[in-house]
């Protein structure tokens, strides 16, 4: 039976990743690296460290930093973000996501967060979000990122779960293969190409339908 819904935080529930960008180009013109948004779908779900890592490839310069000056620029890049989060409202909410959040409810299911971002309990509170997850992953704890599944495991061990008893909803290949291996019906956000991997997949946000979930979990 479904007890739990762990969602993905950027792409799902709002769309931070035109925040990402900005920030992270405010430092490309810093340290020489220019890109675009095509670029930036590579960094979609991918932790902040990994982000400049292949921001730093891309630009051919990952081997100008020592650990600790990139340590400094990811930290840079950060203040840049949060600078720019500041302006998010719950208006940010992605289309059906309030109502899909109060249906989940509204059938008593648990629900946790399994963000990569360390800035998701702000960004959660912006959206005037900040009591509705029983559970929110500290993505700081985490030994491994997307599409390991361990982010998915910690959010139903907390939720107090059995993986077999969980949703993930996941709009990155990563997350899809993250929640997979975690042995839990995933819920895919986007094409039909980039969601082949999902147990069930929608276009959009504003499609997530939880009866249609609950039919579709009772049958795997
Ligand atoms: P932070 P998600 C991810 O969010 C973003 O998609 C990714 O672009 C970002 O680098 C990552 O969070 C880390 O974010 O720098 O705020 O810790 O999709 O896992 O909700
Ligand atoms: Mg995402």
């Amino acid at each position: 039976m479904l007890k739990g819904i762990i969602f993905d935080l950027d792409g799902v529930i709002t769309d931070t990743a035109e925040f990402h960008f900005l920030a992270w180009q405010k430092l490309g013109e810093k340290i020489g690296i220019t890109f675009d948004r095509a670029f930036n779908e590579n960094l979609k779900g991918i932790s902040r460290m990994d982000s400049l890592d292949r921001i730093l490839a891309y630009g051919n310069k990952e081997n100008n930093y020592t650990q600790a000056e990139k340590e400094a620029l990811a930290h840079e890049k950060n203040e840049h973000y949060k600078q720019l989060i500041q302006q998010i409202s719950p208006e940010d909410l992605l289309p059906g996501i309030a109502s899909f959040i109060k249906a989940c409810q509204e059938k008593e299911l648990l629900l946790a967060l399994a963000s990569a971002s360390k800035n998701g309990p702000t960004i959660l509170t912006r959206l005037g979000l900040a009591d509705v997850f029983e559970v929110v992953v500290d993505p700081a704890t985490l030994r491994k990122g997307k599409p390991d599944p361990e982010i998915f495991l910690q959010a139903a061990e907390s939720l107090g779960l059995d993986s077999s008893e969980c949703a993930g909803v996941e709009d990155a290949e990563a997350g899809i293969e993250a929640i997979n291996r975690a042995g839990m019906f995933s819920v895919g956000v986007g094409t039909a190409e980039a969601m082949s991997g999902a147990d069930l997949f929608v276009e959009d946000t504003i499609d997530l339908n939880l009866e249609e979930i609950i039919a579709s979990f009772n049958q795997k």
